[in-house]
């Protein structure tokens, strides 16, 4: 073992052991990506556990920190221990600093629980690499569900869905938000609906809105994974008022994936497209290095001068950077 993989392998067994601040140290290693991210993964891997890993995603403000807390203390009360990636999508001044202080103090509200704010900001593309990545350092380390927070669709590179077992979108009262999840192609993205804020007038308008949606979408067959129409959960977050009820109906979505092996489908699914991601991040690299190289150059020149078509061209170096890890 190289002096790194011995800091990542004790690193690794203290965080096994209970010592927050080394779980801490290796979702950073593994957020930054690069050769002792992968060295990190490697470790966590070989492990080889497997956590219930939930998403909650839905509009800014929809209730999701909020909701999230509670499902944190109903998941604690039945003896797991939870954890939870908010995935950042604000600026690193304002947003970050206030997304801060709502997990400081739910960290506070549960003490068992690990909490863990991850930033998009990075290379693009890091974060299809981080997230899946960090979910496996906290499966490992013993954290079982594992709930992601991201912002609903088209704020970040994430597709959550992508990422997760169970699918929780969340909409508000309101018309124009059930409209709004449609249009944003939420409504065949989720396995469980939650109207938050149901202590809001216009609650039960949102919720036929949905339903009728639901029911029209599983008519033409639109809806991709279960026969079963996905539940709509009446909550509201700020009173813990549908809460029971909205993770029964998590955890109802993900014993009926495991007994009907769509759990298998949708895991190896995952590690395709991860090993997608990957496959692309080393493309992009070997075609960095082939084209910094001098010939590349004289292949300009060349397509400039008309003794070669930018496709002739092309070709040449793409196959040079097919090559690049052989030497
Ligand atoms: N009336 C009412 N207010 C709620 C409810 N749930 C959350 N809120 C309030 O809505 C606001 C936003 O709640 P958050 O939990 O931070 O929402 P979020 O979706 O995590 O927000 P971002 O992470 O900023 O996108 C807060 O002021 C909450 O107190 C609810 O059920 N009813
Ligand atoms: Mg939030």
């Amino acid at each position: 073992m190289s002096a790194v993989d011995e800091a990542s392998a004790e690193l690794f067994a203290l965080a096994r052991a209970g010592d927050r601040r080394a779980t801490g140290r290796l979702l950073s290693l593994v957020e930054r990506g690069g050769a002792t991210a992968d060295e990190v993964d490697a470790l966590v891997h070989a492990a080889g556990t497997a956590a219930q890993v939930v998403g909650i995603t839905g509009a800014p403000g929809a209730g999701k920190s909020t909701l999230t807390g509670r499902l944190l203390g109903r998941v604690i009360e039945t003896g797991r221990r939870p954890a939870v990636v908010a995935v950042d999508p604000s600026s690193p001044l304002t947003g970050g600093a206030i997304l801060g202080d709502r997990l400081r103090m739910e960290a506070a509200m549960h003490p068992s629980a690990f909490i863990r704010s991850m930033a998009t900001r990075g290379p693009p593309g890091g974060l299809a690499l981080a997230l899946p990545g960090s979910v496996r350092v906290l499966a490992a380390v013993g954290y079982d569900p594992v709930i992601v927070e991201t912002v609903g669709v088209g704020q970040t590179d994430v597709d959550v869905a992508g990422a997760v077992d169970t699918t929780v979108v969340i909409v508000t009262p309101g018309w124009g938000d059930a409209i709004q999840a449609n249009k944003a192609g939420l409504l065949e993205l989720a396995d469980v609906y939650v109207v938050n804020k149901a202590d809001r007038p216009g609650a039960d308008d949102t919720r036929r809105d949905l339903e009728l949606m639901l029911d029209l979408s599983t008519v033409s067959g639109a809806h991709h994974h279960d026969d079963v129409r996905p539940p709509v959960v009446m909550t509201s977050a700020t009173s813990g008022t549908g809460i029971d009820e909205l993770w029964d109906a998590i955890d109802g979505h993900f014993a009926r994936l495991r007994d009907g092996g769509g759990l298998e489908a949708r895991r190896t699914a995952r590690v395709r497209d991860e090993l997608r991601h990957r496959v692309e991040r080393l493309a992009a690299v070997a075609i960095d290095v082939a084209m910094s190289d001098a010939d590349t150059a004289a292949l300009i020149d060349a397509v400039r001068a008309g003794s070669c078509s930018p496709a002739a061209a092309a070709q040449a170096l793409y196959e040079r950077a097919g090559r690049v890890h052989d030497t």
